[in-house]
């Protein structure tokens, strides 16, 4: 036990409700690593890796429905259902406290809780949070452990303050109708029973760092958002920074951690990762716009992910790191589909059933992941632990677009940018469950992750703009257009170094650009395609806009838009003046 009041009587209660056997406080040791990994490996929840070539490295499957995100059993439950808004599931919050309290009555009898105290953010930043998390799952425990600086430093950063987010999880019975994600933004507090997947149980990752914290933000004047970091070198050595929000699987981890194609490497450019999720912002004293990673892990998708797409999460998830839903092989090591190395001859499945490479069916589930510590990825930015941040040249947003979306345009302002933000849509992904494949609508990429209206959210955004004295540039990318046989036209990966840069080129004020209905585009020459397969011919593709599809689209956008409620009129603005330079085109 530690000796903050708040903190003890807060577990006492919880305790009292779930009636665990027995109470552990997580201190973050390694002593306390080992043990909790001896027990996990005894009762079967994780399996040994093979030590020699996957040293400090465990296996764990989740049960087969409990595999992603479960966006219909997430609930905001605030007093008024307007504090939700209309895209988020509402509980009423006495309600949900009832409901959820009678599933957690008595649900730890015959198991252990833990308490681990967290940091979301370097340690003593100002950026940063406490948050303590209750669950009765070791696998939680251990995950935590790699995603947040947790144990004895958290405690010390709380001190005596009863300001931390209480978190309350509990596999419950891993039963699907018993499942859900609650979060309480009027008391900082998270519940969630029934699950033992990712984002529903890591309580630091979506559900308060992105959740409770845009509730915070919007409250407390920063920022709470669902983006990577990463700083660009060039040559002279010199680094900007870049932020990115793209919906869930679509790319974040992968443009974070970006290898510049030779013809960059050779010239000196160089990419450091900051983060590859989340990003907490604040406006810093020189009046620009600081970023800090509040995670100290990476959660990445594994499927996909090889020597050739992305080296560097590969290297980052050799040592020290949890795989789960993966395919097991019979010596003891992972695999993934398009891991870039042979498929086993045999393996166990990420359903814990005997596999071949003749089997059709997939070895480890689309949304199988790997935990790594992000120190051990080889491009970590020298700031990534700054307690000031970094600050924000430009803003990305983007998504999987097979049509429509050109490679990159430019917003005119800070409003049209938020417009674009609000707009943006995407392919779903299996990082949830539900259809693969369908066009959604994905504000920010934080229409799962907003804690409250996403009306009052855009206008957060807008209101941000106006106190932000030098805001970063807006900016919009798709990777994702494809040709009319399916394949992705755009080489993707490190070449999207090629557009980072004429985006920062646009920052820097280094290159003109084309004003078109939608916003500024690249002369196709100043898009760099040497070392590529790429013709400007088909550059010149990859950037049109087609008056058919964009008159679509502005329908679309119509219909996304009449959802909201406290829809700001400069966002109503913006799409009636797009809509005219459609109509206009
Ligand atoms: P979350 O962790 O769910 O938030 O996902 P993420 O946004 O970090 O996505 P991630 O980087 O893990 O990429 C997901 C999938 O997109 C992987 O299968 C990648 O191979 C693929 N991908 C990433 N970047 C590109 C790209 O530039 N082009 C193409 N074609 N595919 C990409
Ligand atoms: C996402 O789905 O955006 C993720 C994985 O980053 S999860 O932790 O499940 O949210
Ligand atoms: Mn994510």
């Amino acid at each position: 036990m530690y000796n903050n009041i708040y903190v003890n009587e807060w577990v006492e209660q919880m305790a009292a409700m779930t009636k665990p056997d027995s109470i552990v406080w997580i201190d973050g040791s390694e002593e306390e690593r080992e043990r909790l990994t001896k027990q996990a490996v005894s009762t079967g929840e994780m399996i040994e890796l093979n030590q020699e070539k996957l040293p400090g490295c465990l296996y764990h499957r989740t049960a087969e429905n409990d595999v992603a995100r479960v966006e219909h059993l997430t609930f905001i439950c605030t007093s008024r259902k307007e504090d939700a808004g209309p895209t988020n599931n509402w509980m009423e919050k006495s309600a949900a406290y009832a409901k959820l309290g009678t599933l957690f009555n008595g649900c730890m009898k015959g198991r252990t809780m833990y308490v681990i105290p967290y940091i979301m953010g370097p340690a003593f930043s100002e950026f940063s949070k406490v948050g303590i998390e209750i669950t009765d799952s070791i696998y939680v425990v251990l995950n935590m452990r790699i995603m947040t600086r947790m144990g004895k430093i958290a405690m010390d950063m709380l001190g005596d303050s009863p300001d931390f987010v209480k978190g309350l999880h509990s596999k419950g019975e891993l039963d699907p109708e018993k499942r859900f994600i609650c979060h309480f933004p009027e008391d900082n507090a998270i519940w969630s029973i029934g699950s033992g997947y990712g984002g529903n149980v890591l309580l630091g990752k979506k559900c308060f760092a992105l959740r409770i914290a845009s509730w915070l933000g919007r409250k407390e004047g920063w920022m709470a958002e669902h983006m990577l970091i990463l700083g660009i070198q060039d040559p002279t050595g010199n680094i900007q920074y870049v932020t990115a929000a793209f919906p869930s699987a679509c790319g974040k981890t992968n443009l974070a951690m970006l290898i510049p194609p030779e013809k960059y490497r050779k010239m000196g450019y160089k990419v450091w990762t900051v983060g590859d999720d989340i990003a907490w912002l604040r406006i810093g004293p020189d009046g620009r716009l600081w970023a800090v990673n509040p995670e100290s892990g990476f959660f990445g998708v594994a499927p996909g992910t090889s020597m050739k797409s992305n080296p560097n999460a590969l290297l980052t998830c050799q040592k020290n790191t949890i795989f789960t839903n993966v395919a097991l092989t019979p010596e003891k090591t992972v695999w993934w589909e398009s891991m870039g190395v042979p498929a086993p001859e045999h393996a166990t499945d990420w359903k814990g059933q005997p596999w071949t490479p003749d089997s059709g069916t997939k070895a480890a589930h689309p949304n199988s992941r790997f935990t790594a510590p992000a120190k051990q990825c080889p491009c970590i930015s020298s700031e990534w632990e700054n307690p000031a941040g970094v600050p924000v040249t430009a803003m990305i947003f983007g998504g999987r677009r097979a049509k429509v979306a050109p490679l990159v345009y430019q917003s005119f302002s800070w409003e049209h940018g938020v417009f674009v933000g609000a707009t943006m849509a995407s392919e779903t992904t299996a990082a949830a469950t539900g259809a693969v494949g369908v066009v959604r609508r994905d504000p920010m990429a934080m229409l799962p992750f907003c804690g409250y209206n996403m009306g009052e959210y855009f206008s957060h955004w807008l209101e941000m703009g106006k106190k932000i004295p030098n805001p970063p540039k807006i900016f919009n990318v798709n990777w994702f257009r494809v040709d009319d046989e399916g394949h992705f036209i755009w080489p993707g990966f490190g070449d999207n170094l090629r557009v980072l840069l004429w985006i920062l080129a646009r920052c820097n004020g280094k290159v003109d650009a084309v004003e078109s209905p939608i916003g500024y585009l690249p002369k196709p020459e100043d898009i760099d395609l040497e070392g590529t397969d790429i013709t400007p011919e088909v550059l010149k593709g990859l950037l049109s806009i087609d008056k058919e599809a964009w008159t679509q689209e502005v329908e679309d956008q119509k219909a996304h838009l009449a959802r909201f409620e406290k829809l700001p009129e400069e966002i109503k603005k913006e799409y009636e003046a797009l809509a005219a330079r459609v109509a206009a085109m």
